[in-house]
């Protein structure tokens, strides 16, 4: 136990339990680790399958032009193919944390796979922000849930941060970045959450093997997402469901004036209440 000075007129932040731990991390380093959220044999699952969407986006649309657009080792809507990646977006142990930082009305920016080879370099291994806004905002607007698949060590190429630069609007100095970039090295079925402006990078590989993560970043209904989910799930999945709603099927601007003069807000696309 710690001892601390005491001030007059000077609080203490209460933290009552362990999710309120997480979020003073978030606050102040801009992320936080949950270990053991997914275990073996259900991360072999995860690998196998994102291996196989991998070989069927790389059959698609050809290494010549994935290497040209920054997309190689990068997996999009894999849940067009395979549904089991549906199952990770309202996860029973990320979601509670994704309805404390955007809230329970939060949608799917995206989810991605990233399986980053070893000794071949990978787009997103340059320091970036996932919501690269040249502004900080009094609330968390996007949020990443990373799930490490891989162990991430120094070896396998573990995500690299910049704890706290999700609180400055001006990108930090060379030298900032080289004295104060902290390397995540968590063990396979980790999630790394975060803040999505602050700046990160995936590591480099020299394993020999792939590191395999997924990146699912979720953002408050009225920002726009990577790819039209709506438009690719509408009429497919049942519109009654968390999953409809955080694919964003509840938060489509009307088409037109008649789809918005319908004769109850209840039948608006845009649903109320969803902030
Ligand atoms: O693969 C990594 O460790 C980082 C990936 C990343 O930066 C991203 O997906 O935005």
């Amino acid at each position: 136990m710690q001892d601390y000075q005491a001030y007059v007129g000077l609080e203490q932040k209460s933290v009552n339990n362990r999710m309120e731990q997480h979020l003073e991390e978030l606050e102040r380093d801009g992320y936080f680790i949950l270990e053991g959220v997914f275990k073996e044999p259900a991360l072999e699952v995860m690998r196998q399958k994102l291996d196989a969407v991998w070989e069927l986006q790389l059959a698609e649309y050809g290494e010549e032009l994935l290497e040209q657009i920054g997309d190689y080792g990068q997996l999009r809507c894999m849940m067009e193919y395979d549904p089991f990646f549906f199952e990770l977006i309202n996860h029973p142990t990320i979601w509670p944390y994704v309805a404390a930082t955007v809230g329970d009305t939060a949608i799917l920016h995206l989810q991605n796979g990233i399986v980053l080879f070893s000794d071949r370099p990978h787009n997103q291994a340059r320091y970036h922000k996932d919501f690269a806004k040249n502004f900080t905002s009094s609330k968390i607007l996007s949020f990443n849930a990373f799930i490490a698949v891989d162990n991430f060590t120094e070896i396998t190429g573990g995500t690299w941060v910049l704890p706290g630069s999700h609180r400055f609007s001006e990108m930090p100095s060379p030298a900032y970045f080289e004295k104060h970039g902290v390397q995540i090295k968590t063990p396979a079925g980790s999630v790394i959450f975060f803040d999505s402006m602050i700046w990160h990078k995936g590591g480099v590989n020299t394993s020999g093997k792939r590191r395999r993560a997924i990146n699912q970043i979720y953002t408050r209904p009225f920002i726009k997402q990577q790819i039209d989910y709506p438009a690719m799930y509408k009429g497919k999945i049942d519109m009654e469901t968390k999953l409809a709603q955080t694919l964003g099927l509840w938060t489509i601007p009307p088409k037109n004036l008649g789809e918005y003069r319908v004769d109850h807000p209840s039948k608006r696309t845009y649903r109320g209440g969803q902030g």
